[in-house]
């Protein structure tokens, strides 16, 4: 099978499969595990904050980060196509009050300036939820893995600033935007209060996420991470693959981001499939079908038939991902397999 589904189906390295097995390990609820210590120390320096705290996946990540900025009744700013709105069950809301006000997301995942700007309601008017945290998204899944520039980031956070607004990012895929980019992924991150970062996306780690901000931050995360059932116990042999998918694991992106290219470039030529080309910034292709025979459902169903597994965003797109484990025969193979479903 030749998965494309999304990059989190990567398989551990062998390194980390060493790594796992040999990992020093201590109880971390008692912050005695000292492979966590060492990934939260790598991670809170690569993100250029604080503090770090290991957490069990991106969802929790996003979910403990929302519940320590903010208090029952106040406000989640986040973009419509967020994967904190779309995809994580409305945690934030569910689980800890908050309430998600979403704002227009424009086509490759920035947020206008004036739409945060008149989503930031006045504290003095007792109708309105105070605003809470400011969210943004890099890269941006379901724009298709797109990149949010540093100076679009830098104007956010001088706007989350002038409000006193932490400015949250859900980074799952950070490390896709820094190589993009050809930054540290701290260049990005100096323009947040706080990130999520998955280890278990590209990064090719089997489990979890990290979270960074400053220390008090952290200690409040930490505490959301208890009630959300997150406290670890042996979570070293977690950590140990973490600090390798950090560590080796960044670099090799730039592969997947070129087969990326590769498939847009050759998807781009068939008629019956529309895509935007500026969109595909990083490992994730997203088109639609201009052939109202064919639902993105009947292309998954034709290519799974031949060994290849893709996925889609409802019935109106399709999404392959680029990760470790596809290598450029698979992508000459998927390409030659599309090629021949739409030439037939
Ligand atoms: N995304 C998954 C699915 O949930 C859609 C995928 O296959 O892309 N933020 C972003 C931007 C994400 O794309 C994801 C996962 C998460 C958060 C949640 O991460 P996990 O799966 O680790 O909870």
């Amino acid at each position: 099978m030749i998965d494309l589904r999304s990059d989190t189906v990567t398989h551990p390295t062998p390194a980390m499969r060493q790594a796992m097995a040999q990992a020093e390990v201590g109880d971390d609820v008692y912050g005695e595990d000292p492979t966590v210590n060492r990934l939260q120390e790598l991670a809170a320096e690569q993100l250029g904050k604080e503090s770090a705290l290991l957490v069990a996946s991106g969802t929790m990540g996003n979910l403990v980060a929302l519940l320590a900025h903010g208090q029952r009744g106040d406000e989640v700013i986040v973009g419509d196509e967020a994967h904190i709105f779309h995809y994580e069950q409305g945690g934030a809301s569910a689980l800890g009050g908050l309430v998600y006000h979403t704002v227009p997301t424009q086509p490759h995942g920035e947020l206008p300036l004036d739409a945060l700007e008149h989503a930031i309601r006045d504290r003095a008017n007792p109708h309105y939820a105070w605003p809470g945290v400011l969210c943004l998204e890099n890269t941006h899944n379901r724009c298709g893995g797109t990149v949010l520039g540093l100076e679009y980031m830098r104007q956010v956070k001088a706007l989350a600033d002038r409000h006193s607004l932490p400015l949250h990012l859900d980074g799952a895929r950070l490390a896709n935007a820094a190589v993009a980019l050809g930054v540290p992924m701290r260049a990005i991150t100096q323009h947040v209060t706080s990130v999520q970062l998955d280890l278990s996306k590209g990064l090719a780690a089997p489990v979890g996420g990290v979270v960074a901000g400053t220390r008090d931050f952290i200690a409040r995360a930490h505490r959301a991470r208890k009630i959300v059932g997150g406290g670890m116990r042996q979570a070293g042999v977690i950590a140990a693959a973490g600090i390798l998918a950090l560590t080796e694991m960044q670099e090799r992106l730039t592969e997947d981001h070129a087969h990326a290219q590769l498939l847009a470039d050759a998807l781009a030529e068939l008629p019956q499939i529309l895509i935007d080309r500026r969109s595909v910034q990083t490992n994730l292709v997203v088109f639609r079908l201009r052939d109202s025979a064919w639902t993105p459902g009947r292309l998954i169903g034709v290519l799974h038939e031949q060994g290849i597994l893709i996925g889609g965003f409802g019935d109106e797109r399709v999404r392959m991902a680029t990760h470790y484990g596809i290598e450029r025969r698979d992508i000459d193979t998927t390409i030659a397999a599309v090629r021949k479903v739409f030439v037939a």
